[in-house]
């Protein structure tokens, strides 16, 4: 079947929002028989889409199939650029390496990766990122902002504060962000932030921002290395959340905030990341590759790197490293 057609015909009902749209309309609009109109919405409710044949009337969007598929975030999409393209796949490694792939093949910026299941998602020092099928949001973004390469990890504050964003528009949950890549529930993890680099002598090629959210998982669908702590946005609620809507608003929030910084640079977005930081004022243990500090994380400089007070009332500027709060 013209899978083009069929994606095309799912569109025109999303954008109908539930309203019934005659047979005889549809095949008009889109120039073929009533028959092909039929076979189009069968193909569509293989897929899982919900649709009502309304008696001599037409066809009616119930609703959506819970997948990320493009057709499903794109209909509503509210961004200019972040999403107009996305590669989808149902299952796969990691949408971080499809997204460096894509780079390089010189795909638009605002491309978004996105997929139901990664077989190996991958965190920060090639650790293992937990990616459960059609339970979480696990998506690459590409950008190719005209920055200087030192300045690129800012982008994974600028991210983590547009997650924010959209999890409390989405769901009301008031998450927490834990410098520089966390963002928490509770005291527990539910998203994990990504940022890595193609640059060359010119600069920033491509800027691959991987965001992994928790959604819909229930404990056991966490692998049991870390049940002990991460969340899910279902587990914070009680109640399951749409992963469309939630993907369409971190994109709007993250173009948004990323045109912000472009205009203005990082001090709009210092303020408003230091007012969802858990991590500001408090003591903590700072590891790092050859090192282990401990100390109060004073805020953050211009360039987002996490200034800490040690007991000695020296403030070490610390760029990447791993944060245990200290509970006194
Ligand atoms: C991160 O690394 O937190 C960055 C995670 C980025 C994941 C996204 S998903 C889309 C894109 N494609 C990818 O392959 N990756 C990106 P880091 O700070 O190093 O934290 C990793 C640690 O978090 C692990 O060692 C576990 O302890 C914990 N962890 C793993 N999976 C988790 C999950 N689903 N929820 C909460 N914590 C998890």
């Amino acid at each position: 079947m013209n899978t083009t057609m069929t994606h095309r015909l799912a569109q025109r009902l999303i954008e109908a929002g539930g309203e019934v749209i005659s047979g005889q309309e549809l095949a008009d609009e889109f120039g073929i028989s009533r028959t092909a109109v039929w076979k189009h919405i069968k193909g569509l409710e293989e897929k899982g889409y919900s649709i009502e044949s309304v008696r001599k009337k037409g066809y009616r969007l119930v609703q959506l199939p819970d997948s990320l598929e493009p057709v499903a975030i794109q209909s509503l999409l509210k961004t200019e650029t972040l999403g107009k393209v996305i590669e989808y796949q149902e299952s796969c490694l990691s949408t971080q390496i499809i997204a460096h792939q894509l780079a390089q093949e010189g795909t638009p910026s605002g491309t978004v990766v996105l997929t139901e299941e990664q077989t190996a998602g991958r965190g920060r020092l090639a650790r293992k990122w937990d990616s459960a099928h059609g339970k979480g949001i696990w998506m690459s973004v590409i950008l190719r902002p005209d920055i200087v390469p030192h300045k690129a990890p800012q982008f994974t504050l600028v991210a983590a504060v547009a997650v924010v964003r959209a999890v409390e528009e989405v769901t009301g949950l008031k998450p927490a962000i834990k410098w520089p890549n966390d963002i928490l529930l509770d005291g527990k993890k539910c998203t994990g932030i990504l940022t890595e680099l193609q640059s060359d002598a010119d600069g920033i090629q491509a800027m691959i921002i991987g965001i992994g959210l928790n959604v819909n998982q229930s404990m056991e669908n966490f692998d049991e290395s870390v049940q002990g702590i991460a969340t899910s946005l279902k587990m914070a609620s009680g109640r399951e959340v749409n992963r469309q809507v939630l993907v369409r608003s971190i994109l709007f929030h993250l173009e948004q905030y990323t045109e912000l910084y472009l205009k203005e640079g990082f001090a709009p977005l210092k303020i408003i990341w230091e007012s969802f930081s858990v991590t500001i004022g408090k003591p903590v243990l700072a590891r790092m590759a050859n090192e282990t500090l401990e100390g109060i994380a004073e805020g953050i400089n211009d360039d987002g790197v996490l200034q800490l007070r040690t007991a000695d009332g020296r403030i070490h500027g610390i760029y990447s490293a791993d944060i245990e709060m200290l509970n006194r």
